[in-house]
């Protein structure tokens, strides 16, 4: 018998706050069924709702043990492709998700931590990122919205299972959402490319450059 190739899960989310697309889920059409570093990507595309999000991410999970997860979200008004470096335990939402729900000053799990860093190598990702001219800078906030909320509870989901790396990253919109925007296929490729980059690197980077804020 053949040995299942290992996974990446790669996941996006559908549009939100009036938006007719998000990029993370072109991203993930784009990805899902691809191999990189030889590992096959399983693309999911989760609701923008909290808790519904979470249920999807987990049978994601169950369904394709990954040995890497890379949720992807959209932040508009950023110009790079952001890795994320925490995920903190809060959900305090500006605006509806897309079942109408807005969570204010609640935590996403209750007596969990108060943080969780992400496994990726954020800065060794942001360094390969900007050597192809793709703009990149490590981000220290993933908000309070939907994309924090999968962010931590996927960390907290994974937090005894070390030898799983996962992590988020945020990309800016698509030309036709405004600016500041990056194209698809730019965006693809750069995700592409953290991907490798995170499988090849275990000890990330020592750099001062690359920070967002
Ligand atoms: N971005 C939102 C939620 C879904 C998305 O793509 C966020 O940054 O929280």
């Amino acid at each position: 018998m053949k040995p299942a190739t290992a996974k990446i899960l790669l996941t996006g989310f559908e549009p939100f706050g009036g938006d007719s697309v998000n990029p993370t889920a072109e991203i993930v059409g784009r990805l899902h069924g691809t191999s990189i570093g030889g590992h096959e990507v399983v693309g999911v595309v989760l609701p923008c709702v909290f808790g519904e999000a979470v249920v999807r991410l987990k049978t994601a999970l169950r369904r394709t043990a990954p040995r890497l997860v890379i949720c992807l979200g959209q932040a508009g008004g950023r110009a790079e492709i952001t890795p994320e470096r925490v995920a903190i335990n809060v959900d305090d939402a500006r605006i509806p998700d897309n079942a109408g729900r807005q969570p204010v000053d609640v935590p996403v799990v209750r007596g969990g931590p108060t943080a969780y860093w992400s496994t990726l190598p954020v800065k060794a990702i942001v360094t390969a990122l900007r050597q192809r001219g793709i703009p990149a800078a490590v981000s220290q906030t993933a908000g309070t919205f939907v994309c924090n909320h999968v962010f931590y509870a996927l960390m907290h989901r994974l937090r005894r299972r070390r030898a799983v790396q996962a992590g988020f990253i945020h990309v800016p919109w698509l030309p036709a959402q405004g600016k500041p925007a990056l194209p698809l296929a730019k965006m693809t490729k750069a995700i592409a490319l953290a991907a490798e980059v995170a499988l090849r690197t275990r000890t990330d980077l020592k750099t001062t450059d690359g920070r967002l804020h």
